[in-house]
This record gives C-alpha cells, sequence and structure tokens, in this order.
C-alpha cells in the first residue's frame, strides 16, 4: 500500500510556530527515509497551505476549518487512488480533516462510515460550555461529534458527526470532569491506560467492534500519549504514560488492521526537543506500525 504523507502546520493558534515545525521536522528527520527503507512507497509530500486571503479571513478557529478543509481535500484525494494516509498535524484539530477527507471518499450519496480510534492522554471531549480552558484543542472530538462547532465541523469536511458507537477512546489519563460525565452519558467506549499495556487484548476486542461497524476507521495518535519523562516535547504532558516501544506495538496492531486508512500523529514540538529524545520515541513507535501496515499488505495477498 503506497502511504501518501500529509502535513498541515495549522492548529488553535494559528499557523504554529510551536508544533507547526513539528510535521516537517518528523519527516526530514529520517521518517521518510526509515518508511523507505522498510519497503514502503511513499507518495510526494503534501503539506497545508493557506491562500494570503484566508490567511487574513477572521480568527484562528475560522482558520483551522479553512486549514482543515485543504487538508480533508488531500486526504480524500490520496483515498481515491488507494493510499494510506500518514496526517502530521501540528495539534489535535486537524483529526476533524482528516475524518472529514475520510468521509468524502467513496460514493457521495452513499458516504463510507468513518470510525475514530483516539490514542491520547486526553479525551478532547469538551465543548465551549464545558471547558476550563477554553482551549479549542480539548474539543475536536466531541465538535466531530456534533455537539458544537457546527461550522468548524464543516468546514473541516465533516458533513456527517460521528455517533457515539464510532468513536473509541485508548490511554486516556487526563478528563476535566464536566467532560467526563459528558463521555458517561453518551456512552463513549474507552480502553483504559492500563489495558494498553497488551494491545493484544482489549484494544484488539474494540478494534474489532469498530471495524464491524465501519467501512473505514481513522486512528490518531496525540503524542503526549507518550510519558513525559521520555517524551517532554510532544503535545500537553501529563505524568504516566507509554514508551514508544509500547505505542509502536500498539501501532502496529492497529495499522495491521485492513479497515485502518490514515493514522494522524499530532503535536511534537521539535523547539523543545535539543536533544532528539522525544523524537526518537516517535520514531520507535511509527516504523513499528509501519511494520503493522506492511504485514497487512501480506494478508491479502
Ligand atoms: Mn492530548
Amino acid at each position: 500500500v503506497p502511504i501518501a504523507v500529509l502535513a498541515t502546520p495549522y492548529g488553535g493558534a494559528g499557523k504554529l510556530v510551536r508544533g507547526g515545525l513539528g510535521p516537517a521536522r518528523l519527516l526530514q528527520g529520517g521518517l521518510e527515509a526509515e518508511l523507505g527503507r522498510l519497503g514502503h512507497v511513499l507518495r510526494p509530500f503534501r503539506t497545508v497551505e493557506l491562500s494570503p486571503s484566508e490567511e487574513e479571513t477572521y480568527g484562528a478557529w475560522e482558520r483551522v476549518g479553512l486549514a482543515n478543509g485543504h487538508l480533508a481535500r488531500l486526504v480524500h484525494e490520496a483515498v481515491g487512488r488507494g493510499d494510506f494516509v500518514l496526517g502530521l498535524l501540528a495539534d489535535c484539530n486537524a483529526m476533524l480533516g482528516m475524518l472529514g477527507g475520510l468521509q468524502r471518499s467513496g460514493d457521495r450519496l452513499w458516504p463510507p462510515r468513518v470510525g475514530l480510534l483516539w490514542i491520547d492522554a486526553h479525551a478532547d471531549y469538551n465543548t465551549p460550555e464545558t471547558s476550563p480552558s477554553g482551549m479549542l484543542g480539548g474539543m475536536p472530538v466531541a465538535v466531530a461529534a456534533g455537539k458544537a462547532l457546527r461550522r468548524l465541523r464543516l468546514s473541516s469536511g465533516m458533513t456527517i458527526p460521528l455517533q457515539s458507537p464510532d468513536i473509541v477512546l485508548a490511554g486516556v489519563r487526563d478528563v476535566d470532569q464536566l467532560e467526563g460525565e459528558a463521555i458517561a452519558s453518551d456512552g463513549i467506549h474507552s480502553v483504559r491506560p492500563a489495558e494498553l499495556v497488551h494491545p493484544d487484548g482489549v484494544l484488539r476486542v474494540m478494534l474489532d467492534h469498530l471495524a464491524a461497524r465501519e467501512d473505514l476507521i481513522y486512528a490518531h495518535v496525540d503524542l503526549d500519549i507518550l510519558d513525559p519523562a521520555l517524551a517532554p516535547a510532544a503535545g500537553l504532558p501529563v505524568p504516566g504514560g507509554l514508551s514508544g516501544h509500547q505505542l509502536g506495538r500498539i501501532l502496529n496492531l492497529v495499522l495491521s488492521h485492513p479497515k485502518v486508512q490514515a493514522l494522524g500523529i499530532a503535536s511534537y514540538r521539535p523547539e523543545d526537543d535539543a536533544g532528539g529524545q522525544t523524537f526518537r520515541e516517535i520514531m520507535t513507535a511509527v516504523i513499528e506500525g509501519a511494520r503493522g501496515l506492511l504485514s497487512r499488505g501480506e494478508l491479502k495477498t
């Protein structure tokens, strides 16, 4: 399966320097070379760019929607060619564009059902009403589920909101109170952090349930799923978390699943990673995941 590597430097605070450089740094720092060495065919790297007039449009949240709309078009093109999509994302808000692109692939009148496997220290299930911080980055899963910010969802290409059973949260270890109440009352499924250490258990069961329901699955990784002691330059650090090797075993399992059509990797901050420690953990994880993608090809033939 050819891999289309797509990047977006746009996040909740605009075109980020913090995080915005992350996607390019991952690729040039060795990801491209390593994927090639494994035997993957890579499409030419594409990156989202707003036009000058779009850059001047309204506020940062509107620009996130515009950038996500561009990302969705790139995802749509890539999936139309049969590519696997690897999204290198400034922050988690870009998940809306990844989902939007997957929803638009296939028949327009009978769009594919798309599921979400959300691997993050945070649930990102806040709405503007429940959020203690008001940060857009804490809301994208709720936006994808149609609970708030309809305009942002639509401009990201997501015409159909996810339903609760389309969502599986994995490894979440920091939830705000009202956010937790919403997750419980909406009946969102979760895989607990301790259960992720052996991915071939609860996670596999959840993935199989999701696959039975969906045509396509998007797997999203906020790199703060990693332990900040090992990978401090990733996302919004929360004590605890996985090693790069542990995340690699999870991604290996996830990417070996034929319905997983896209992987998003979000929130690497190279400017806080002078020694490259976080980079090495990420690389370990993604390379192990990419092996899973290769094993899927072998199963098919
Ligand atoms: Mn997070």
